[in-house]
């Protein structure tokens, strides 16, 4: 990985970083890199973006790197090639972690995370002493704006298989606009969480119930992506099922013999 802000170069003065840090990985979103940091700053104008890019082969990452030129709350990352977003996430809570900022979020740069929800998500944060806030489709007030049925249907019925299996009472365990604290990551062991798809959201937002941390869900208005393709595929659904499955065993089974380590911790 090489990270254009290299530690000397990007090594700020004690208190000068905002304590905020939004995390956007990009692969092939050239087409809407720059329009996700205009957002994001005109309804957040105190946060740093940093845009975690898998060498985007239509040169996000190039153009990431114009715009962090003339404004100093972008940062860049460059990753050798395709990894899948959790790996992007991972790399980037550890740029994240090693310079100071206090809260972490997840956003994805196709628009669908809208970034005149989180303040509110922010300030729910803050009020309620949250670990994690998750912004979250399906608590009362959430919403899914163009969302093809099938999408809607696949996405609500993986929320209630995990339920089922797992026995977690948020709502939207999937969902990939989230606001982490320093503390939550330091605590969960990141070396260890699965980085493949929808299944690194779950993987978080488990290890975070398992500690027993405070997880409040914030309504937002999800909006399905107008422009550039979807990373989704079979393999990403069918291995978040199957981790799903084993992991809610687990976790009974830790329950039922006292034997839930992560509980105590
Ligand atoms: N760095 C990096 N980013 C990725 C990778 N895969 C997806 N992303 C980014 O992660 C975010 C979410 O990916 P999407 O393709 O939008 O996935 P999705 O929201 O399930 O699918 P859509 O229906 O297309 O919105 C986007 O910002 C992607 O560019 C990857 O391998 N590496
Ligand atoms: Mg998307």
């Amino acid at each position: 990985m090489t990270d254009s802000n290299s530690p000397a170069a990007a090594a700020p003065e004690a208190g000068e970083l905002s304590p905020v840090l939004v995390i956007i990985p990009t692969y092939n979103e050239v087409d809407n890199v720059e329009r996700i940091l205009s957002r994001v700053h005109e309804h957040n104008p105190q946060v740093h973006v940093l845009v975690a890019d898998d060498n985007s082969p239509d040169g996000t990452g190039e153009l990431a790197d114009k715009l962090a030129a003339k404004d100093d709350r972008v940062k860049v990352m460059h990753r050798p090639g395709k990894q899948g977003l959790g790996a992007a996430y991972i790399a980037g809570f550890g740029w994240g972690l090693e310079h100071g900022y206090q809260l972490l979020i997840e956003m994805d740069a196709d628009g669908s995370h809208r970034p005149e929800d989180l303040p509110s998500m922010l300030e729910a944060l803050e009020r309620q002493n949250a670990d994690l806030v998750i912004g979250s489709r399906y608590v009362k007030g959430g919403r899914i704006e163009n969302w093809p049925l099938f999408r809607q249907i696949l996405s609500r019925g993986g929320n209630t298989y995990i339920h089922i299996v797992m026995g977690m009472k948020v709502r939207d365990v999937t969902a990939g606009y989230r606001i982490f604290r320093r503390s939550t990551l330091e605590r969960i062991g990141l070396d260890s969480v699965k980085s493949g798809g929808y299944i690194f959201q779950t993987d978080l937002t488990r290890r975070v119930n398992n500690l027993g941390m405070k997880i409040v869900e914030v309504p937002i208005t999800f909006v399905e992506r107008e422009i550039g393709v979807s990373k989704m595929n079979r393999s990403i659904m069918v291995e978040s099922l199957w981790r799903a499955t084993s992991w809610g065993l687990e976790d009974r089974w830790a329950r039922l013999t006292g034997k839930n380590k992560r509980r105590q911790a």
